[in-house]
């Protein structure tokens, strides 16, 4: 037998690796060191950080799976993993630049580019030089993004590309964006291009007002006949399998990330309750207060586990998407039930900023709706069950 430990109920640590315990504790370290001592500030102030990235570039947290080669740190999607979650301890709009230009940007660009564009985007991308974006959702088409409108036009020997697309995580300060767009030239399959900043007819407007994600820019971006040479075209995906594969990582990397706002959430809940007295003891010596602990040990817990098991087949390539939709929905539907109990354990300074709980839990609403909401995800699933797609 061994002590059960409460911050690490079924011994995760064990279960990794010596790279990816080094892994984690340096993405802590900066997390901790770089991101906590500004957040409260800029959840407040609503601040754009483009500094953030050439920081987290240094750290070695931005794409962590890409081979050395291209200025990634060739590690495993575990490791992936336990980056997300250690940013996301701190906030999940800094897990979400982070998982934006790691999943989004540079593996569609290593997986289905050109080598050309391989050399020319990834080191300045996993240096944190350069910032990407992820261009598939449009006004009319967030959860089924096969009905987008982009359309890139035949135009000589490139594209002319028109179309918009919205809430956009790091536009507004985005050097490189990957859009999907319906292709002319490829009977009108969906087709990934790369855009520069600066492309005439290329805008990328702010979404102000956010409740939400506060520390993470959102925009838009708008193509007005951006004209685009052959070589924008990433060459090696068609159909909706290319958006999809990048979201895979994304989404897997969530489920991670929202365990770490969980367990935020969770490790304050525990020591305010030991610190507040009430009725002349502690409110963690109450029934109720422990009960609310020991489920949220309990989702934490059961809920890295499924993560450090995708992860692993990931890593194998024996993973299925569905899988990944039971660890991104589980987790982020269980972390946004534990960050609400953990406001309300706090009382009225649960809805400080100063304790955090409430931070997180905002958060929490967008990552339960983003890359596929919870709802999507159980239909994903209800399709693998039963064979009836139930969109
Ligand atoms: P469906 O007919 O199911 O499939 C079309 C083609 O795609 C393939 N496919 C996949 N391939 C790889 N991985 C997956 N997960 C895949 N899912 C589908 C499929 O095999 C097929 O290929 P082929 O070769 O036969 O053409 O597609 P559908 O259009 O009916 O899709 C339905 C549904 C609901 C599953 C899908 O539309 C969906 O997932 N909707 C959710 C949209 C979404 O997640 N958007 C995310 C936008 S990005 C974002 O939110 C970034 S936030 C990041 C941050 O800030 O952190
Ligand atoms: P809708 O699809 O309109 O859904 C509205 C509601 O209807 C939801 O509850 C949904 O579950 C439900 N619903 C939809 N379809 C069905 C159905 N068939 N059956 C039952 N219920 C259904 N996108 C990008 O491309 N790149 C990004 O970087 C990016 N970053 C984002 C950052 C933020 C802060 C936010 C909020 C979003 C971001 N998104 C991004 C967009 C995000 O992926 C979409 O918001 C999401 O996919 C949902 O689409 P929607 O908002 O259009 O909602």
């Amino acid at each position: 037998m061994v002590p059960f430990d409460w911050a690490d109920p079924f011994n995760l640590d064990d279960q990794l690796s010596d790279e990816e315990r080094m892994v984690r504790d340096s993405a802590h370290a900066f997390a901790q060191s770089e991101l906590q001592t500004r957040v409260i500030e800029a959840y407040a102030q609503e601040t754009d950080a483009p500094e953030l990235f050439p920081l987290m570039g240094k750290a070695g947290l931005l794409g962590v799976t890409i081979p050395e080669e291209f200025g990634g740190s060739g590690a495993s999607y575990v490791a992936y993993g336990l980056v997300a979650r250690e940013i996301e301890r701190v906030d999940s709009g800094y897990r979400s630049m982070a998982s934006v230009q790691s999943s989004l940007v540079m593996y569609p660009i290593h997986a289905y580019g050109s080598d050309e564009q391989r050399h020319k985007y990834l080191p300045g991308l996993a240096s944190g030089e350069l910032i990407g974006c992820f261009g598939l959702t449009e006004p009319d088409a967030g959860s089924d993004p096969a009905g987008m409108r982009t359309y890139a036009k035949k135009d000589g020997d490139g594209y002319s590309l028109s179309g918009a697309k919205t809430w956009i995580s790091n536009s507004p300060f985005a050097d490189v964006f990957v859009v999907w767009a319906k292709s002319e030239a490829h009977g009108d399959k969906v087709r990934g291009f790369v855009l520069e900043k600066g492309m005439a007819g290329l805008e990328a407007p702010r979404i102000k007002g956010k409740l939400s994600l506060r520390a993470s820019t959102t925009g838009m971006i708008q193509m007005d006949e951006v004209k685009l040479p052959a070589e924008a075209l990433l060459p090696d995906v068609e159909g909706m399998k290319g958006p999809f594969g990048c979201l895979n990582r994304a989404r897997y990397g969530i489920s991670w990330g929202s365990m770490g706002a969980a367990e935020f959430c969770y490790h304050a809940a525990r020591q305010y309750g030991l610190d507040r007295h009430q009725f002349g003891v502690p409110l963690a010596s109450k029934q109720l207060y422990q009960l609310k602990l020991a489920d949220m040990a309990s989702e934490i817990a059961l809920g890295l586990q499924g993560s450090l098991r995708v992860g692993r087949l990931l890593d194998d390539g024996n993973y299925a998407p569905e899988m990944i939709s039971v660890v991104k929905r589980n987790n982020v539907g269980k972390a946004l039930d534990i960050a609400r109990t953990a406001r309300d354990m706090h009382g009225g300074n649960g809805i400080s900023e100063e304790y955090q709980v409430m931070r997180h839990m905002l958060n929490l609403e967008t990552v339960n709706t983003y890359e596929g909401t919870h709802d999507v995800h159980a239909l994903i699933l209800g399709r693998a069950i039963t064979g009836i797609p139930a969109f």
